[in-house]
């Protein structure tokens, strides 16, 4: 009895304890993002950041830092993250295959059926376990924010189809499933940081890019001569909210808790801003002079892009990728 007594005293003690250590952390942490506040990851971030402010009663203070202020690019912002400079990212998955080779099973073309299939996959066990993933490269991935359905843009002319687009020299991101997919497609796509890409385009070194349409809209792509716009909606890209390991274990157990629940929470508020304000968007860029292509032959791109699934099946099973395709 005695025994039992003295447990339960123990465990009442540590609770003001725990308590006590979330009372005295204290931090202000550094968020990065490799666009500008326009663009729904800073209006999520922005977000998170009044809630955590809120919820800690000032105690924790997330700083934002927009439009690749932390670093050249969101492969280098990682770094940061995995090193512990940079507190917390908003990224695309761009580069993110080099740190958890998992993540790049969601870089396939026409991977994804509609919003509802993403989102089913992503808040499911899979994406779970994706997230989970970044552990072992040292960073805490919290939660599946929104970047968007891809779309291929030029200065060139209209791109109805695949053969429309055919030589088109267009920048991708740094990932290996996205260039080995133009490549089949027969385009000539080239690698490069986001930071790099207006300029790139305004000196014609490329032709085009392939974006959602709210990177597009918020870099004003059309001023740098990218005045066609394709709704080839190829590969969904995903925005991984993630977090310094070190920062994250650094915290109390209470606020770790917060930073998880807060970053799932942005996720919908930031995934439903994103696609609610698509359409006015494309509207806008009109305007502006883009012509959009909405009737857009996907199934042509699909079919061209089709060989990338074998090219990367020593890395991702049939079974895995029909997990995700197939998933209802
Ligand atoms: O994450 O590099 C890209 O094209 C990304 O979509 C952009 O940086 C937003």
């Amino acid at each position: 009895m005695k025994r039992v007594f003295m447990l339960v005293f123990a465990a009442l003690m540590a609770i003001p304890w725990i308590g006590t250590a979330a009372a005295e952390y204290k931090a202000t942490l550094k968020l990065a993002s490799a666009v500008n506040m326009d663009h729904p990851y800073m209006v999520g971030s922005q977000r998170f950041a009044d809630l955590i402010k809120e919820r800690t009663k000032g105690r924790i203070t997330v700083k934002l830092y927009p439009s690749n202020q932390l670093g050249k690019g969101e492969r280098e912002m990682t770094e940061g993250i995995q090193q512990g400079a940079i507190d917390l990212l908003v990224t695309s998955t761009g580069p993110l295959g080099g740190f958890s080779p998992s993540i790049n099973i969601l870089d396939f073309p026409f991977m994804f059926r509609d919003f509802k299939h993403v989102d089913l996959v992503l808040d499911g066990k899979i994406g779970q376990k994706l997230l989970d993933d970044f552990e072992k490269a040292n960073i805490k991935a919290l939660a599946f924010w929104e970047n968007g359905f891809r779309n291929l843009t030029n200065s060139r002319g209209p791109v109805k189809n695949v053969a429309d687009g055919k030589g088109l020299k267009i920048r991708t991101m740094e990932n290996k499933v996205h260039l080995a997919a133009w490549k089949a497609a027969g385009l000539n796509p080239t690698p490069m940081a986001w930071g790099e890409v207006f300029t790139a385009l305004q000196q014609k070194v490329i032709d085009g890019q392939e974006n959602p349409i709210a990177v597009f809209y918020s870099a004003k792509l059309w001023d740098a001569g990218q005045k066609y716009f394709s709704l080839t909606k190829h590969v969904y890209s995903p925005s991984p909210f993630l977090m310094s390991k070190k920062t994250f274990d650094a915290m109390p157990k209470e606020d770790q808790q917060l930073f998880l629940k807060t970053g799932l929470e942005v996720a919908k508020f930031q995934r439903k801003l994103n696609r609610d304000a698509e359409e006015a968007k494309l509207k806008e860029m009109a305007k502006s002079g883009v012509i959009v292509t909405r009737d857009v032959d996907r199934e042509s791109f699909k079919k061209a892009m089709g060989p990338v699934y074998s090219e990367f099946s020593a890395q991702f099973s049939k079974a895995e990728i029909d997990a995700i395709m197939n998933a209802k």
